[in-house]
């Protein structure tokens, strides 16, 4: 006796979530040069030369800012980027993610 799926009445459930977001943020330190700060900004985060630099001195200033809002495994992928480019230079930058 042959059983058809339907039969089994196993549903496919098709749900779409909306993906949770996640800020990535970058601290302050006093040893990684302005300029590079910048730099990062522009080169991981798409910011223009004058967005870069409110951000970088916005952290300056008061000791942490947002790079941007991205969903987990892109938030992931550029907080890597900064360390590994700022480990490079051997600078002690710092960058974390937290969910927005
Ligand atoms: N405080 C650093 C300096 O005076 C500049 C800096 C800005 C470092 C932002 C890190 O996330 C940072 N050279």
């Amino acid at each position: 006796m042959g059983c058809a799926k339907e039969d089994l009445g196993i549903q496919t459930k098709i749900r779409t979530k909306i993906p949770s977001m996640y800020k990535v943020l970058l601290l302050n330190d006093d040893y990684t040069p302005m300029d590079f700060v910048v730099h990062i900004l522009q080169d991981v985060f798409a910011k223009t030369a004058q967005e870069a630099t409110e951000i970088m001195l916005a952290v300056h200033r008061s000791g942490v800012g947002v790079c941007g809002i991205y969903t987990l495994e892109v938030a992931e992928t550029k907080a890597a980027m900064v360390i590994e480019k700022a480990r490079r230079r051997q600078y002690p930058l710092q960058c974390e993610i937290e969910k927005a």
